[in-house]
């Protein structure tokens, strides 16, 4: 009995979250279960919900899975993981080692390589009684077939056509000073960035990319990979993977995606040229047949003069076109993307000498409560001759705490409304500062939907992006 009702709920998870692999029969108190949420060409995304199944609380677990020869983790959220040669332990994250009888709880992973795991324990014992790679032998009715949907079936989120941003819009260009859908029509794209991926990979889940997509009904989800700060430099192959991941991850619900070379100290983003182009190289290849990608080289150079930039620019660029010609490519300005004001600069040294490359866009970043009207005129003057995408804000102070200036938010976001400049807002997470959109805590949980779990900043910025396209 036990047996068919872990079953029945492993087969509910498959549904909703496109399972390729279920492994794990219940054997013991508490059970383990592991799926893929998603893969690609040489890696993929796991999840392991554990469940305790006794009648008493548990006060914490242990997941150990191995891995065979040529794939590896390369990281894990919502627990701590180890390793020791092949295999993999996780314990808990400190927030979900309690469970209470029948309560559950799930960690994720990126995988590089194919190979599933061919072992799993949960607490010393086998997560299943039988083989991972091989199915059931006579499986209950409710258990997905051995034979699972390939990663490409689209999930039960996909809306139907042309219902979605990208539906719509299809490939997207630069038109003149403006971003035209396949149409020509002139468009402007509203949504939201992640925080940095090395710090908050619990935030972007099943739950929370359907909430953006179909609650906030946003068009974009930038995908913000710091370069440092524990970033890419770490973990090149980890944070690929999981940067392709989430770009899948909005595919499938009809977003566009900036993927953002989240460089921000050191500020010339010259520092980081030779991992820009591998990264660009690779991600480009990836996402080359999509049509909502788009790239975003260097998230705020600093401390460097435009012309660095524009050099930077002109040998990355090209590195991204040789694989994916017609994508729309975003290039950082002077003064943390302040189009040179916040280093007493502005747009002109751009006009004057612009990246040596078409269908590109400048960015502009502002945060609400330190950037004015002086930036406000700038931003305005600079419409005129530069194609902008704001592609990072804050309804905050620079430091992405402190107050949330509303007033200056709207005013603001007025303004590019008027001229449809595309914006996305710094974070969608649950970040302890003023600029996140989520309370505390509730990455920990499944519920993104509604104001509930939203800061007065992500109250703000749902409103604003859930009001009606212009496609
Ligand atoms: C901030 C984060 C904060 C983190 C800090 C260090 O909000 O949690 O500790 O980075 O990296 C930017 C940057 C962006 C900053 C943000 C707020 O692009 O990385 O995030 N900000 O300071 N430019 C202006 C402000």
């Amino acid at each position: 009995m036990r047996r068919w009702r872990l079953f029945a709920g492993i087969a509910v998870a498959a549904s909703a979250a496109t399972v390729a692999t279920v492994i794990a029969l219940p054997a013991s108190a508490e059970t383990a279960a592991f799926t893929v949420v998603s893969s690609w060409n040489n890696g993929y995304q796991g999840q392991v919900e554990v469940k305790n199944n006794t009648s008493a609380t548990i006060t914490t677990w242990r997941v150990q899975l191995t891995l065979p020869a040529g794939t590896t983790i390369v990281n894990s959220w919502s627990a701590t993981q180890s390793a020791s040669g092949s295999t993999y332990t996780f314990t808990p994250a400190g927030w979900n080692g309690t469970l209470a009888a029948g309560a559950s709880t799930s960690f994720g992973f990126v995988a590089n390589g194919t190979g599933r795991p061919t072992s799993c324990l949960v607490n010393g014992a086998s997560c299943g009684g039988t083989s991972p790679t091989s199915p059931p032998t006579s499986p209950p009715v409710t258990t997905p077939p051995a034979t699972t949907p390939p990663a490409t079936t689209p999930p039960a989120t996909t809306p139907p056509a042309g219902a979605t941003p990208v539906a719509a819009n299809g490939q997207l260009r630069v038109c003149g000073v403006k971003l035209c859908n396949q149409n020509g029509k002139a468009i402007q794209l509203r949504g939201m960035s992640t925080h940095g991926l090395q710090w908050f990979a619990d935030c972007y889940n099943d739950a929370s990319l359907d909430a953006l997509a179909t609650d906030w009904r946003a068009d974009l989800l930038r995908v913000s990979m710091y370069v440092q700060e524990g970033g890419y430099e770490t973990n090149p192959a980890g944070f690929t993977a999981q940067v392709n991941n989430l770009v899948e991850e909005a595919t499938q619900r009809g977003l566009y995606s900036i993927i953002d070379f989240h460089t921000l100290t050191p500020g010339d983003p010259n520092y980081n040229l030779a991992r820009a182009k591998t990264f660009f190289a690779e991600v480009s290849a990836r996402h080359a047949s999509k049509n909502n990608v788009i790239y975003e080289i260097a998230n705020e150079p600093n401390g460097v003069s435009w012309a660095g930039i524009k050099s930077y620019a002109e040998q990355v660029i090209p590195v991204i076109r040789a694989n994916d010609p017609d994508a729309v490519i975003i290039v950082g300005t002077r003064g943390w993307s302040s189009l040179g004001v916040s280093e007493s600069s502005n747009s002109s040294e751009i006009t004057a000498n612009p990246v040596n490359a078409s269908n590109i866009m400048y960015a502009f970043h502002f945060y609400a409560a330190s950037h004015l009207d002086n930036y406000r005129a700038e931003v305005q003057r600079a419409a005129a001759t530069l194609p902008l995408f704001v592609t990072e804000f804050g309804t905050v102070t620079y430091t992405g705490g402190g107050q949330v200036d509303l007033a200056s938010t709207a005013t603001w976001l007025d303004l590019l409304d008027r001229l449809q400049i595309g914006y996305a807002n710094w974070t969608y997470s649950d970040a302890s500062e003023s600029s996140a959109a989520f309370k505390p805590g509730t990455c920990g949980g499944s519920t993104y939907a509604g104001t509930g779990v939203l800061t007065e900043s992500g109250t703000y910025l749902r409103s604003r992006i859930r009001t009606a396209d212009n496609f």
